[in-house]
């Protein structure tokens, strides 16, 4: 594993209301109509569209884009995206291949949101690879926004997905070894966890996000994490913006991150700013900071980005102006910082 080196981050406490002033009124934004169409001098200004991703996954940014550029929507385009991380069976984090939970068993969480509010989502689904496109089929063909375990999967095989055994060899040798210690210690890797949150903004200005993943290695038997549940691993709202997380869902959750950076830039915050307040939130409550992961990235209604983590390794990939990136993340935690 490489070093990490710390230092700390000041100044972040007390941005909140009093921000609020930096934005736009409440009623200001509510007299913007979802899915308002923008002019192309706009869409130049925005220079869209954009997607941004979590972790370096350009395969996914790149499908992502294509569909954009096509003049598709966003919620097409988030979806497609993450789906080329759930198909991929080296990626050990998203879909086929996920590390399985501690009985063997890989279930995956993942969810989707498109720019009018509406959101789907799947937990601990077993034996179908694109999670996502069954979060969708959930928000699209049902009256419920979530379905879990059995009854998930019960759902997409009536919808005509495949099932499929997720467990590769490699994920099953490396689950066999760790049997033989059975240490339960549900490992987030701090360096390159690839469970993968995207945010696009299509040429109209509207935004939708996508979440999958397959959650923390050998994890509990019916464990869930921050990637499926609205506000906590993904939040949008078309007025204001739009934010996904990644790392050690408990503590996304208990702060409810993706919704509290999408409201910090409803007062005015830059989504820079915001994921930084976000990941401060968490380290303000749990001193074992140092010793897991999160990280955050958001868009605004403006085209601007943001991205933050706790620790060190954190990156994101952000197609943009024809140009696809991966950035690596500002963090927190600074070791050689004696104060942190
Ligand atoms: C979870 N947040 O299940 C997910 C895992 C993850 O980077 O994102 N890891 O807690």
């Amino acid at each position: 594993m490489k070093r990490r080196k710390f230092i700390q981050r000041a100044g972040l406490s007390g941005i909140g209301i009093a921000a609020a002033s930096a934005g736009m009124s409440c009623a200001e934004q509510s007299k913007k109509t979802n899915d308002a169409p923008v002019s192309e001098a706009k869409e130049q200004a925005l220079n869209l569209p954009i997607v941004i991703a979590t972790w370096n996954v350009p395969k996914a940014t790149e499908k992502a884009w294509e569909i954009l550029n096509k003049g598709k929507s966003a919620l097409e385009a988030v979806e497609q995206g993450v789906m080329v991380e759930e198909a991929d069976e080296k990626n050990q984090t998203v879909g086929k291949g996920g590390i399985p939970d501690r009985d063997g068993i890989v279930t995956l969480d993942s969810c989707i949101m498109n720019s009018n509010g509406d959101y789907g989502a799947v937990l601990a689904l077993e034996n179908i690879t694109h999670a996502v496109s069954v979060a969708r089929k959930v928000m699209e063909d049902t009256p419920h926004v979530v379905l879990a375990g059995e009854g998930a999967k019960k759902f997409a095989l009536e919808s005509g997905f495949m099932e499929e055994d997720l467990l590769t060899d490699d994920s099953r040798k490396q689950w066999e070894k760790w049997k033989l210690k059975s240490e339960y210690k549900p490992i987030i890797n701090i360096e390159n966890h690839d469970t993968i949150g995207m945010l696009a903004m299509d040429k109209s200005g509207n935004l939708s996000g996508a979440c999958t993943t397959s959650g923390m290695g050998y994890k509990m038997r019916g464990r869930v994490g921050d990637s499926a549940i609205i506000g906590a691993g993904l939040f949008v709202d078309n007025e204001i913006g739009a934010a996904t997380a990644t790392g050690l869902g408990e503590e996304v959750l208990k702060t409810v991150g993706s919704f509290l950076i999408v409201e910090l830039m409803r007062q005015g915050l830059s989504p820079q700013k915001a994921c930084e307040e976000a990941i401060l939130r968490i380290v303000k409550k749990n001193r074992d900071f140092k010793n897991f992961q999160v990280g955050y990235i958001a868009i605004n209604k403006k085209g601007e980005t943001g991205y933050y983590s706790i620790q060190e390794w954190f990156s994101c990939t952000i197609y943009k102006n024809g140009v696809n990136k991966n950035i690596k993340s500002d963090y927190y935690y600074k070791p050689s910082d004696p104060e942190q």
